[in-house]
């Protein structure tokens, strides 16, 4: 375990400038981005191509009664308009989700959400088929809808789903996980406990570039090719072969350049299942893409969790239990992907980083009229729910038991002799060392000198505040006797070609939204094989040319993808030290690799190059039996357990007495993430997360009325951070390798969207502490904050 200040070269690095592994390398992507030669689905254009647009319901619940399409189908321009009646003859007007769920792909009996899609118009042009939208004459018969998930399990509310058999509530799922009486024993036995309501409301991810596709069916050869703003191409590609009867090997999916995905890209939407049904009834490419307002209401939602949280503890401060009762609101149909079989999915981290003697938690996921969803938004499935549960429990105590929150966490991690940790809900973490992290963040922010100012602040009347979180996150999904998604294993593929001249291609089956794969995975091969990266292109998003793998999601790249072209370059080196051997007229075991060569033991001026031995493969040199001729590996890697890897983050908040604004004057994040690949791209992935705290902690919301209008459907309504709410982030970093990951990397491009609400909210409520606030939801606008201030917190919908 090193602890070392930002900006230090990294330990792995030979030359921090000009690195040949690991190191601050600048991204290889980033040239035709800053250009504006990116290659974005809307970019797309092909022969002949038409346009699709989705009428979408304007209401939350009503019986379809009838649709008439004879206008829409007579405006110039229009070749086709497709109703769910239509999809039904095709045996396509359900979907499977990615929760053993069916999701409607056109209303074909009942509206089930705001937005949802009900008939689909394909014109020669964008504007004639939005236009023709306006001319589709739906007649609906409304029903009162269900929009407070707290009123979803009520005798007499109207059942949503009544599409499924013998339903006759809107229960979906109860589930228990950890001990229930070990529990309750340790609770009742307990010196001090306290209780909260803790609400994550609905936020959406809203990524920069919105959902979209460009289909063609090639009706000649029965070929789909489908362009896709998708985070999972080839997961889509077996679920649409399932899902549409066409053969898997004539379905090519390719994810373009992709201007952010943050979880949204993760599920199948209707539009691209239209825009598919739509190129085989023209049979003519179809282009598919959303609006902002499109993708706000319909699209992947994150969060909506109501949870009862409960800590106990002794006097002196020993954290023994968390204990939580959770609703979720699911929205219309189960969509929320959930790939590990535990129960209660990465939720059940909500033991945090503490050493407990026991925890439960239960979960009951409801239907509701809003839009399906769930896990979206740099989420890692869940741990972002439990992170802010078990974080805000443990400010509550402190104050309950006048201690310094820092210090009390202090008291209760998990120590690093205890690693690998086995959790009370059945996770073993891999490795940590908790306390130099919390450390480093307190001597960064000058926590002592912090609190002191907060002292004499609060006798002039003014509100400056403090908040502590720390995070244990679950990333990188998954073993896969452990992980699937519908039933789909998640081992992934790398593969690996050094040509004749030394120049390599690397394929991975994972696909970027952003986050700098092309040069990171070049990085990892890299530092295995003393290749520039510079010479090494990454291959992704095409499944016609990559691997089979589940994609980009729960910040698995790194620990599922990045072992696997760790180890493909290995394979790589280890064929090609006998071809060296062939080639230097030697025995394999007698050579030694230095990075980017063979050489004889006691002789370094007898070795070749990993260019040479690339040539020699591919050239005369005799190889030796069993060689074959070429440099190129692959490898399918099912790692053995998840990565944890953990943060301690501090803010400081000043609150305005008079308009109860807040301002994050200082954040200060201190990441592990094992072996860091390339720190510069780490700290963009951080200081995003950030932004994205900012965002949820102050501002973000989706939010409807009681009739079920979503009153979020626009950046007037839905505020997301720009530089102006966000200070200058302040990022120091612990290195605590994976013991199991072949670098011993861990993943990162979650953790700040995971650990900093949090220390936002502790810091918010810390400020608040002479209005005697103990507790206030997200999110903390001014207007709550004000009235939290009055005494009149509420919940936020
Ligand atoms: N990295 C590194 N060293 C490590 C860990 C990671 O240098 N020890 C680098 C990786 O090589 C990669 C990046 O950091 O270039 C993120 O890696 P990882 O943590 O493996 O996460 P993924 O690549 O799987 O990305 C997914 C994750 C998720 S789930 C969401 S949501 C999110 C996030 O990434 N969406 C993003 N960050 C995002 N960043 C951008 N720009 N856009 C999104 O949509
Ligand atoms: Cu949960 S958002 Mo990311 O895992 O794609």
């Amino acid at each position: 375990m090193t602890t070392v200040q930002e900006h230090a070269p990294n330990p792995a690095a030979g030359d921090p400038g000009r690195p040949i592994g690991f190191g601050r390398l600048q991204r290889k992507e980033d040239p035709r981005f800053v250009r504006g030669k990116g290659h974005y689905l809307d970019d797309i254009v092909l022969p002949g191509m038409l346009h699709g647009a989705i009428l979408r319901a304007p209401v939350a619940h009503a019986r379809l009664v009838s649709i008439d399409t004879t206008e829409a189908l007579a405006h110039p321009g229009v070749l086709a308009v497709i109703t769910g009646k239509d999809l039904q003859a095709l045996n396509l007007a359900w979907a499977p989700t990615l929760s053993a769920d069916v999701q409607a792909v056109l209303v074909t009996d009942k509206v089930r959400f705001q937005g949802q899609e009900v008939a689909f118009v394909v014109a020669e042009d964008r504007y004639a088929a939005r236009d023709a939208l306006e001319l589709i004459d739906v007649e609906y018969d409304m029903f009162p809808p269900v929009i407070d998930a707290r009123r979803a399990l009520d005798p007499g509310a109207p059942v949503i789903r009544d599409d499924i058999e013998g339903r006759t509530d809107n229960r979906i799922f109860d589930w228990e996980i950890g001990d229930a009486a070990e529990t309750e024993a340790v609770f009742a036995n307990a010196d001090v406990v306290v209780a909260q309501e803790v609400v994550y409301p609905r936020v959406h991810p809203a990524p920069m570039e919105t959902c979209g596709a460009v289909a063609d069916f090639d009706p000649v050869d029965g070929r789909l090719t489908l362009y896709e703003t998708t985070q999972a191409p080839h997961a889509h590609r077996t679920l649409y072969a399932i899902v549409a009867g066409i053969p898997e090997h004539k379905i090519r999916i390719v994810s373009p350049d992709i201007g952010g995905g943050f979880g949204n890209k993760v599920g199948i939407y209707p539009g691209y299942i239209l825009a598919v049904v739509g190129s085989i009834v023209t049979g003519k490419p179809v282009k598919w893409v959303e609006d902002r307002s499109e993708n706000l209401m319909s699209t992947s939602f994150a969060r909506d969790y109501i949870m009862q949280g409960e800590i106990a503890a002794t006097k002196e401060g020993k954290i023994l239990a968390v204990r939580t009762n959770v609703l979720a609101d699911h929205g219309a149909f189960n969509a929320t992907a959930q790939p590990t079989k535990n129960p209660a999915g990465f939720f059940s981290i909500f033991t945090g980083s503490y050493d407990l003697k026991a925890a439960y938690c239960k979960v009951t996921g409801v239907y509701t009229n809003k839009a399906p969803g769930g896990v979206a938004y740099a989420c890692s499935f869940r741990v972002t729910e439990a992170v802010y549960l078990v974080e805000r429990m443990v400010d509550i105590l402190a104050r309950k038991l006048e201690m310094d929150p820092a210090e009390l966490r202090l008291k209760n991690f998990i120590k690093p002799e205890q690693f690998p940790y086995a959790n009370k809900t059945g996770w073993v973490y891999d490795s940590g060392n908790y306390e130099p992290a919390m450390r480093l963040s307190m001597q960064m922010a000058g926590y002592e000198d912090l609190r002191r100012e907060q002292l004499e602040k609060r006798e002039r009347g003014e509100l400056m505040g403090i908040g502590v979180s720390f995070f244990t996150e679950t990333v990188g999904a998954g073993p896969r006797k452990h992980f699937d998604i519908v039933g789909l294993g998640m081992a992934d593929g790398a593969e690996l070609r050094v040509h004749p001249t030394g120049k390599a291609v690397v394929r991975i089956s994972v696909q970027s939204q952003g986050q700098g794969h092309e040069t990171t995975f070049a990085q990892i091969v890299a530092e295995e094989l003393g290749i520039p990266p510079e010479s090494i292109d990454v291959v992704h998003g095409d499944t016609d040319q990559t691997p089979f793998g589940l994609g980009t999601y729960g910040s698995r790249s790194t620990p599922v993808s990045g072992g696997a072209v760790a180890l493909v370059a290995r394979k790589v080196r280890d064929k090609a030290r006998f071809i060296a051997a062939a080639m230097l007229e030697t025995r394999p075991e007698d050579l030694e690799w230095e990075k980017g060569r063979w050489f004889v033991k006691g002789d370094p001026s007898a070795g070749k190059t990993i260019a040479e031995i690339a040539f020699g493969a591919h050239g005369t040199v005799a190889l030796p039996e069993g060689i074959d001729g070429n440099l190129d590996a692959e490898v399918t890697y099912d790692p053995p357990n998840l990565t944890f890897p953990f943060g301690a983050y501090i803010c400081v908040v000043d609150v305005d007495a008079g308009t109860g604004h807040v301002k994050v004057r200082r954040f200060i994040a201190v990441d592990d993430c094992g072996t860091r690949i390339n720190p510069m791209i780490i700290e963009g992935q951080v200081h995003g997360g950030l932004t994205d705290g900012v965002g949820m902690a102050l501002m973000e919301i989706i939010a409807f009325d009681e009739e079920g209008n979503c009153l979020s459907g626009s950046f007037m309504d839905y505020l997301i951070p720009t530089a102006m709410e966000v200070p200058d982030w302040e990022t120091g970093f612990t290195v605590t390798p994976s013991p199991h990951h072949p670098i011993g990397a861990k993943g990162i491009g979650e953790s700040a969207t995971v650990g900093s609400p949090p220390a936002i909210v502790n810091a918010i409520v810390d400020a608040l502490t002479p209005y005697g606030v103990t507790h206030m939801d997200m999110p903390c606008t001014p207007a709550r904050v004000w009235e939290a201030m009055q005494g009149r917190a509420r919940p936020p919908v």
